[in-house]
């Protein structure tokens, strides 16, 4: 697997021609000049950026732009296109100026001066959804290759069931040092390597320099044998070598794993002072150095003005892949009419019919049946009849399949060279998987969902908060959600994760307390587009309150009334996911006082907070409040207020039988009608004061 190859041409196998440079009229130095050009300028007049990663990348983009690259700068969402993923994204100005020279809509010259400032489309790091072209948001070092790997494994998925006719592109990252050392990146690697994603070649901006100074300071990684241990085709070229950068671009096409290719540049490429040092890594130049600069690399044009000829050859470049693409577009006229329609619906996330009818049925049948299962049991039964009526559903789990309940019968597993499965095998690799599912959302064709432990969110957090950045659909299935997992102990019960979950924007945390909402959840999470969410699922068995009748989705509206009493409500207990049922009992405890409780079951917070203010006070009442809920107490405050109590937990659980556990916590019912009681005198006493 691991080449020495130094890209020598006579060490080419005789059948491979490698594409020439599109313009004969402008060199390649003055093309990639443009982009270092546009890049130094945009960072000094923005008086920040980093102007050193495009300044050596430069040459390696301009040859996989100009030579490699499938896309059309006319349709930046034409789904066959080539991705490019730009890891390093601290070097968005690399990205911007390649997006502005090959004719992106919107990424102008006056977008490139307003380079970092208030909404601009040239934000500090490139983000999805906001500037044409970027296919994800990066900035935190290692998430664009780890995204990249999901979209590389979605392209492979989408080609085993439409063909090459409609499916066929390469995934592209740039990565630099800075991705290499992240962890994250070690799990994105191998399990790339793992499946031979032979579609995907990481472009390693190898030059040795990170903040602090030379990488040698804290790294000593050989990384081509890091990938080559991983299953990756490796080498190492010159960065600065057209023809090297081609050859090698050419050969890895033609690999059947996922490919390294280990640049060696300067950073900084042409600032006299400063090249090959940290300096460059992120500071403007100054003027005499940009001066210096222009001078060493016969640059001299002013700011921001690219000459015509130059600029032509780039804009030629980014029409380069019309052809392709009107090609593309006649080859979808021919396929069959069902094949088409599959592919829009799974390009577009459609929700089957076949699904809304599934997810009643299921639904309605736990309503009759009343099951007491664990919600991770009601997830596994959802799972295994919308999987069936969901073809672009994608199923998976970090190695806790069994577990988290997440395999559907009729999912078969994906595998190295066998990709029509529709079940990954993501193994303990909880933040790859997260972030290879944002991939495959970004990718399109799939709605992913995977498995692990609640409390192991946190080694998926930095992906889930991407997920919510970008607003894409992922969908996150966490069990063993609290205390109630019982005897493995504290380091597997989360306490504060539903409250750092919480408190992500944009991101639907749903705790369903029994099989009911627990498909009800499924629902609203699947149809939340732009929008990831996180299922928390109970280990232990609840029991089923929710009766048939009334089609209306409860969940939707994040918190609802379960007890409704009648005349006026002396309290409110407020509960999510397990702790619903020990608000019921105690509703009933203090009925028997003669004190009348509503009981809310509150499983969506953020959706909860959407809703109108009317119907929100019309759920929370104006009387007292309890909050229930076996973790910390977090932002509950929003919902009982300042006179209202919460019956929760303080700090870590124990290692015991979750019975044991709640006693000892003092998450009881008994617990929670005296805080009831407490809550009750409280409020009396200051309305006669
Ligand atoms: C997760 C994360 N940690 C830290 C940073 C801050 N940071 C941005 S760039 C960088 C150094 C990256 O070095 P390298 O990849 O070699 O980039 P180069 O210096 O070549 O541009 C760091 C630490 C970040 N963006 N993301």
């Amino acid at each position: 697997m691991r080449r020495t190859l130094d890209s020598n041409p006579e060490d080419l196998p005789l059948n491979i021609s490698i594409p020439a440079p599109v313009s004969a009229a402008v060199g390649h130095r003055d093309m990639a000049n443009a982009i270092r050009f546009l890049a130094i300028d945009a960072v000094e007049k923005a008086k920040s950026g980093h102007p050193g990663m495009p300044m050596g990348m430069a040459d390696v983009v301009t040859v996989l732009f100009s030579r490699f690259l499938k896309f059309d700068a006319a349709d930046p969402m034409w789904p066959d296109r080539d991705r490019f993923v730009l890891s390093a994204g601290h070097g968005s100005m690399l990205l911007y100026a390649l997006l502005f020279l090959t004719g992106y809509d919107g990424v102008t010259l006056d977008q490139l001066k307003a380079f970092r400032q208030w909404q601009s489309k040239t934000p500090g790091h490139p983000e999805y959804g906001h500037t044409p072209g970027v296919e994800t948001t990066t900035g935190p070092l290692a998430q664009g290759i780890a995204t990249a790997v999901g979209m590389a494994l979605a392209e492979r998925l989408s080609n085993a069931r439409f063909g090459d006719d409609l499916v066929d592109h390469f995934t592209y990252v740039m990565a630099g040092d800075g991705c290499l050392m992240e962890g994250l990146s070690h799990e994105a690697i191998s399990l790339a390597g793992h499946l031979k994603l032979n579609r995907l070649i990481v472009l390693f901006d190898d030059n040795e320099i990170s903040i602090d100074g030379p990488t040698s300071l804290s790294c000593s990684d050989d990384q081509l044998a890091r990938f080559a241990a991983s299953g990756w085709s490796v080498r190492r070229i010159d960065g600065h070598d057209p023809e090297a950068i081609a050859i090698a671009l050419e050969e890895e096409r033609r690999s059947n794993c996922p490919s390294l290719i280990a640049c060696r540049t300067v950073i900084g490429f042409g600032s006299p002072a400063r090249q090959g040092t940290e300096k460059i890594h992120g500071a403007p130049l100054g003027v005499s150095e940009v001066e210096a600069t222009r001078k060493a690399l016969q640059w001299p044009h002013p700011p921001f003005e690219i000459p015509e000829a130059v600029l032509t050859a780039w804009r030629a470049i980014g029409a380069r892949g019309q052809d392709a693409h009107k090609a593309w577009i006649g080859r979808t006229l021919k396929v069959e009419a069902d094949v088409l329609s599959r592919f829009e619906n799974a390009l577009n996330g459609t929700l089957s019919a076949e699904y809304d009818q599934a997810l009643h049925k299921i639904r309605d049948g736990f309503a009759t049946d009343r099951p007491s299962i664990a919600t991770r049991q009601a997830s596994q039964q959802v799972i295994d009849v919308i999987a069936a009526a969901l073809p672009n559903l994608l199923g998976g789990s970090a190695d806790l399949t069994h577990s988290n309940l997440t395999h559907a019968e009729v999912q078969r597993p994906v595998r190295r060279g066998c990709f029509n499965g529709s079940y990954i095998h993501y193994g303990v690799r909880e933040h790859g998987m997260a972030a290879a599912m944002n991939g495959i959302a970004l990718h399109g064709g799939f709605i992913p969902y995977g498995g692990t432990f609640l409390t192991f969110a946190d080694y998926s957090r930095p992906a889930i908060r991407l997920a919510a950045l970008m607003g894409v659909r992922v969908i996150h299935v966490m069990t063993h959600d609290s205390i109630g997992l019982g005897e493995d102990g504290p380091t597997h019960q989360p306490v504060e994760h539903l409250a750092s979950l919480r408190a992500i924007p944009n991101l639907l945390v749903f705790r369903p307390a029994d099989a009911v909402e627990t498909a009800e959840a499924w629902d609203c999470a699947l149809r939340a587009e732009k929008r990831p969410s996180v299922l928390c699922l109970s280990r232990q068995a609840l029991p089923t309150f929710r009766s048939p009748g009334g089609g209306r989705n409860r969940v939707a509206l994040g918190a609802y009334l379960v007890i409704d009493p009648e005349d006026e409500r002396d309290v409110t207990l407020i509960a999510t996911g397990s702790e619903v049922a020990i608000a019921l009992d105690a509703a009933r405890l203090l009925a028997s006082d003669n004190i009348r409780a509503a009981v809310v079951s509150a499983p969506c917070f953020d959706l909860f907070a959407e809703q109108p203010n009317e119907y929100r006070s019309s759920i929370l009442g104006s009387g007292p409040r309890v909050g229930i809920e076996a973790a910390i107490e977090g932002d509950w405050s929003r919902w009982i207020g300042d006179s209202g109590e919460f019956v929760g937990m303080n700090g870590f659980g124990a290692s015991a039988p979750a019975n044991v556990l709640y006693r000892e916590f003092g998450i009881t019912p008994e617990a929670v009608a005296l805080a009831a009681l407490r809550c009750i005198s409280r409020f009396r006493m200051k309305a006669f004061a």
